[in-house]
C-alpha cells in the first residue's frame, strides 16, 4: 500500500503526491470522505493512477453543510485565513459564518485584509479592529505588492485560505508559490478538467516549508451540523457572559434580560456578531434542528 497526501478533490476524485508523483485517485467512499490536505494510503491500478483504500485519521477538518450534503474545505489544518478586501467589500456574514466554522473546528483563524494598496482599505481596517479585539489577527497585506507580511505566519504550517471570490486568495497563492502555475496547469492536466480550474480546493507547498491551500469562491456558507452549544461556543467574546442572563437556558435571541444583548447595546459586542450567531440559530430553529 503507498501512503500520499491529497493535493486537490474533485468529486470522488482525488490527486495525491507520493514523493514527487502525482497519482489520480478514486475514493471507495463518498465524495465527502476525503478532503484536501488527507493523508491516504492508496493502492495503485495503472500507472498514475489508484483507489484510496484508507483515510489517515485527521487531525481536523474544516467544512460546512447544509441539510442534504457536506461540503469539505480542507483537512489538517494549523490555521484557516479568512481573507476580506474592501472590493468587492465586506460580506460580514460570510466572514463570521466562516470565523465560526473554524471555531467549531478547533481551528485558529486570521482575517487578511488584502488589497491593502486600495485607498477604502482603511475604513475596513478601522472597522475589522473590533474582530482583532475578539482575538482574530488582522493581518493587512497586498497580494499585487508585497506578500512578505504574511510569510511568518505561513512557513512550516498547513494553511487555508478561504472566503468569497474577487478578495484574492488566488492572487495570494501565486505571491506565495513561486510556480504555483505551473503546479495549477499540472493538477488541471491530471485531472482533465481545464474548464474546472477555479473550481476545487488544492494544496500547494510553500518553498519555505509548509503548505496553503486554495479553495474556491462560495456564496453560501451553511453550518447546519452546528447545535445551539457549538453555536454558542462559537462566538469567544459570549463566553465570560453566559449563564450571567436571566434564564439559565437563554438562548440570546429575544429573552429579557440577556446578558448578550446588553452588551450589545452597551457597545461591548459587535452588533454584527449577535446578528451572525441569531441569523444562524435561526436557520436551525428554520430546519427543525432546535427545539423551540
Ligand atoms: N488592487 C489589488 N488588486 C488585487 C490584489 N489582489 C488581488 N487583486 C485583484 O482582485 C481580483 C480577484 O483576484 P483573485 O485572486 O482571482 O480572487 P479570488 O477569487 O479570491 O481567488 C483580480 O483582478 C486580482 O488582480 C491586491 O492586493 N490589490
Ligand atoms: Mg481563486
Ligand atoms: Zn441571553
Amino acid at each position: 500500500m503507498n501512503t500520499g497526501r491529497i493535493v486537490a478533490t474533485f468529486g470522488k476524485h482525488c490527486l495525491v503526491q507520493a514523493d514527487a508523483a502525482i497519482v489520480d485517485c478514486v475514493s471507495r467512499g463518498r465524495k465527502a470522505d476525503i478532503a484536501c490536505g488527507d493523508h491516504v494510503e492508496f493502492k495503485p491500478t495503472s500507472p498514475g493512477n489508484g483507489v484510496v483504500e484508507r483515510v489517515q485519521p485527521r487531525r481536523n477538518l474544516l467544512y460546512r453543510s447544509d441539510p442534504f450534503k457536506v461540503k469539505n474545505f480542507a483537512a489538517n489544518l494549523d490555521q484557516v485565513l479568512v481573507v476580506t478586501a474592501a472590493e468587492p467589500g465586506l460580506n460580514e456574514d460570510l466572514l463570521n459564518r466562516c470565523l465560526v466554522a473554524a471555531q467549531a473546528a478547533g481551528i485558529p483563524a486570521c482575517i487578511v485584509l488584502n488589497k491593502a494598496d486600495l485607498a477604502p482599505t482603511e475604513a475596513l481596517h478601522a472597522y475589522l479592529k473590533a474582530y482583532e479585539a475578539i482575538g482574530y489577527p488582522l493581518l493587512p497585506v497586498s497580494a499585487k505588492n508585497d506578500v512578505s507580511p504574511l510569510l511568518p505566519l505561513l512557513t512550516g504550517k498547513t494553511s487555508v485560505l478561504i472566503g468569497p471570490s474577487g478578495v484574492g486568495k488566488s492572487t495570494l497563492v501565486n505571491a506565495l508559490v513561486p510556480e504555483a502555475d505551473v503546479r495549477t496547469a499540472e493538477i488541471s492536466r491530471a485531472l482533465n478538467a481545464g474548464r474546472h480550474t477555479t473550481t476545487h480546493t488544492r494544496l500547494y507547498e510553500l518553498p519555505g516549508g509548509g503548505a496553503l491551500i486554495d479553495s474556491p469562491g462560495m456564496q453560501e456558507f451553511g453550518l447546519h451540523h452546528l447545535g445551539l452549544d457549538e453555536l454558542q461556543a462559537a462566538f469567544p467574546e459570549f463566553r465570560p457572559l453566559l449563564g450571567q442572563c436571566r434564564f439559565y437556558n437563554c438562548r440570546h435571541l429575544k429573552e429579557p434580560d440577556c446578558a448578550i444583548a446588553v452588551a450589545t447595546a452597551g457597545g461591548s459586542i459587535l452588533p454584527a456578531r449577535l446578528k451572525a450567531y441569531q441569523t444562524l440559530v435561526g436557520e436551525q430553529l428554520a430546519a427543525g434542528q432546535l427545539h423551540k
